[in-house]
């Protein structure tokens, strides 16, 4: 007799999954006494397909697992060495009310610095209660970069985040370039797309340093140098304007800037582009040819060519090749970026009427916890956030978090690398028990995410955590709200007429232009004139260079190896990190390898002036000469001596966004 897909005393709930990923599946979430035994991807969000990722199928391994946290906690031992004993919610929210109004009237509110980013990646999870409470407080606010913040720079000077191309509409295509991202791995839902696009004819072209599986389905792959896409794409352009193939007409329309562009591109020869990026002069011809030749024509640009000194202008680059190309204006031409400012919803709600506090760049933590270049950081409030292992400079953020005079607050739901520095943890919900919204930024999808089993242990979503801190603290306000529910409802009333009555009715809303929005059809730049601003005064003035400007590879004799550490198919930063990582290595080509002794499973250093990590090596011609790569979100415990790639990442700046520099990272690598 055929099983039936749910046994009698099971129960299926309809969620959807908000993590940090462009994808948003629907989900189908099975239950049995209370405790979920099935994840399975739902039929809600079209463009998902009803599949999901393996990390979210075995999402129940983080809700029951051993790192989960239960209750909260306070230190007993020293920073770092992760000995807590378990106190009750009133006491510990009693505690940090207390030392948070301690610090505030002692040194100021922005001695006090909330700590967050990608988190569930959630609209209630951040920028809701948290913004409401460190607001009023008058805290420090966060400038969010580590993470799309050179390419949103780009994307806003340019376009005015206007509507990308979706993922349906990549079959349309005739030509494809792929350029810094992997959706084989950080983006799935693409992949059956571009398939049915290469079945369908398209020519498909990948630029990365490394053959990832798109780059090996593709026609073409430019293994570049990594931080030399800004010279590519420039070498791109001036070939389009000399050589009398740039939509003249299209620009003189819609365009402000091109003459800038025209100039900034002109030192760019395919030769010259060739030496500094390590791709062959007539590949980066016959790139730019086809690209001329083809239409519809797509670029789609991902966020591993953002994490360098040159991130911004390479952004922008990339991102101006249909406006000089002329490839607007036909369905599967265009290009093809983040989505997230599409549906308009942008924190409506949120109410920015505080007066603006100090603003702290996330990616320079490391150095404002240690060498403060303004009031010194009293409290430190880590949510949604792993800075432990995520953030650049490493040494420096642990040395940091290891302060005896820095309170520090962590509120997670498993025990993070982060968590261990606490004076006082708290366990969060996580996104199968608490309310959220679900955005893509690939596709157009929004669906509301419901709890789907009580919350574990005694974890609490941040909604009710901070609101509670606003009582706490005394800063309630009329109409405040009390919990999640509560907070999505006031949500929906904010949100543009429709939009939040259609997910209040169905949990999901109908996507603006049939999700299909065709550029230069359907959406247009949201500038001011609504033309493309290809030098935009404010992004020109920003970059220390000027915009487009290069400045070459840091790389010197002694660390002549650029180290890059991508998304990995395990977890999403480090969330999910918790779990067995037998996969981690440092990939290197085997020219590197020869030239080092170095085999395959050798245990390696790699190191530079910042310091050292400890890993083994797998030699592997999927990465180019001069690079090596390892995982990003790896935890201290994977790899041999605790430390993780960010020891050995820089703090500096991207040209535009403040951007952290992950892929500037220079080292050399030796058989221990
Ligand atoms: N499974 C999984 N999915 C994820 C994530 C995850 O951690 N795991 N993270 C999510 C998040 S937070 C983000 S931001 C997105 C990121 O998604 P992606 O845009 O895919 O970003 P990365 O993985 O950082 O890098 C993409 C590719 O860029 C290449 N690359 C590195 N440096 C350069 C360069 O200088 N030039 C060029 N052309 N290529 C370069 C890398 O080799 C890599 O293959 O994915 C999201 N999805
Ligand atoms: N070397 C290197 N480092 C990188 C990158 C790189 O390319 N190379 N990429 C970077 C990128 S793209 C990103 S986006 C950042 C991400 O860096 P982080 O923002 O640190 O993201 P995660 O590592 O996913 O950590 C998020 C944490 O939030 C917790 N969390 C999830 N939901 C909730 C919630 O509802 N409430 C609370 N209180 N906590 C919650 C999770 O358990 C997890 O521990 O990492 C960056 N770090
Ligand atoms: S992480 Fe991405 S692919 Fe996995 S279930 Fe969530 S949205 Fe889908
Ligand atoms: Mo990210």
């Amino acid at each position: 007799m055929p099983r039936p897909a749910v046994a009698p005393s099971e129960s299926t709930v309809e969620t959807a999954c908000p993590l940090d990923c462009p994808d948003a599946c629907s989900l189908t979430v099975t239950l049995r006494g209370g405790r979920i035994t099935r994840i399975n991807g739902g039929t809600a969000n079209e463009v998902t397909r009803g599949y999901i990722c393996a990390k979210v199928r075995h999402f129940d391994r983080r809700v029951y697992g051993d790192d989960r946290l239960h209750y909260p906690a306070v230190r007993r031992g020293p920073k770092g060495k992760g000995a807590f004993t378990r106190v009750t919610w009133d006491d510990a929210l009693d505690r940090i009310a207390e030392r948070l109004e301690q610090v505030r009237r002692s040194d100021g509110p922005e001695a006090i610095l909330p700590l967050c980013y990608g988190g569930s990646n959630g609209y209630l999870t951040q920028d809701y209660a948290d913004a409401i409470f460190f607001r009023r407080l008058g805290a420090s606010r966060l400038l969010r970069s580590v993470c799309a913040a050179p390419t949103g720079a780009a994307n806003a000077g340019l376009y005015g985040k206007m509507g990308s191309v979706a993922y349906q509409d990549y079959p349309s295509a005739r030509l494809i370039l792929i350029w810094g991202v992997n959706p084989g791995v950080s983006g799935i839902h693409l992949m059956p797309y571009l398939k049915e696009a290469r079945e369908q004819g398209a020519t498909i072209v990948v630029i990365d340093p490394r053959a990832t599986t798109v780059a090996r389905q593709s026609h073409i792959h430019l293994a570049v140098r990594p931080g030399t896409d800004l010279p590519v794409a420039l070498a791109i352009h001036r070939h389009l304007f000399e050589e009398g193939l740039a939509d003249e007409a299209f620009l003189a329309a819609h365009a402000t800037g091109a003459d800038a562009l025209r100039e900034r591109a002109r030192p760019w020869t395919f030769e010259r582009a060739a030496e500094v990026s390590g791709v062959p002069a007539d590949r980066l011809r016959q790139v730019a040819d086809l690209y001329a030749r083809t239409s519809p024509a797509l670029v789609k640009c991902g966020w591993g060519l953002e994490r360098n000194r040159n991130g911004g202008s390479a952004a922008a680059a990339v991102l101006a090749l249909p406006a000089v190309g002329g490839k607007f204006g036909v369905r599967g031409g265009g290009y093809s970026m983040s989505n997230s400012a599409t549906w308009g919803i942008d924190r409506a709600w949120l109410q920015d009427a505080e007066a603006a506090s100090r603003t702290v760049n996330m990616n320079r933590v490391g150095r404002e916890l240690t060498t403060p270049s303004g009031t010194p950081i009293r409290a430190l409030f880590v949510y949604n956030c792993n800075p432990a292992v995520t953030l650049p400079d490493q040494a420096r953020v642990l040395q940091g978090l290891s302060r005896d005079d820095l309170f520090t607050v962590v509120f997670d739901q498993v025990l993070t690398d982060t968590a261990l520095y606490a004076d006082v943890v708290l366990p969060a919900t996580t996104f199968l028990e608490h309310y959220d919204y679900a955005k893509a930024y690939g596709s157009l999808s929004l669906q509301l995410a419901r709890p789907v089993i009580e919350p574990v242990g005694e974890s609490r979503s941040n909604t009710e955590v901070f609101m509670d801190l606003v009582r706490r603290l005394s800063l309630s306000r009329d109409g405040d709200p009390d919990d999640d529910l509560d907070a999505m409802l006031a949500s929906l009333s904010g949100m543009p007429s429709g939009i939040g009555d259609e997910l209040r009715a169905s949990w999901r809303a109908t996507p603006p232009y049939g999700g299909r929005p065709v550029q230069f059809v359907d959406v247009f730049p949201n500038t001011q004139d609504r033309k493309v601003h290809l030098c935009p005064e404010a992004l020109d003035r920003e970059a220390p260079r000027g915009l487009y400007g290069y400045e070459e590879d840091p790389a010197t004799g002694r660390f002549p190896l650029a180290l890059i550490s991508p998304a990995s198919e395990r977890t999403i930063s480090s969330t999910l990190g918790e779990l067995t990582r037998p996969d981690i290595a440092l990939d290197i080509n085997p020219a590197d390898a020869d030239a080092r002794s170095i085999d395959d499973d050798d245990e390696v250093r790699v190191f530079n002036s910042q310091g050292e990590v400890r890993l083994r090596a797998r030699v592997t011609p999927l990465v180019r000469p001069g690079t090596v790569s390892m995982p990003k979100g790896i935890w201290r415990r994977h790899t041999s001596n605790g430390w993780t790639s960010n020891v050995l990442v820089p703090d500096s700046l991207t040209d535009l966004g403040g951007g952290a520099c992950f892929n500037d990272a220079r080292v050399d690598v030796e058989k221990i």
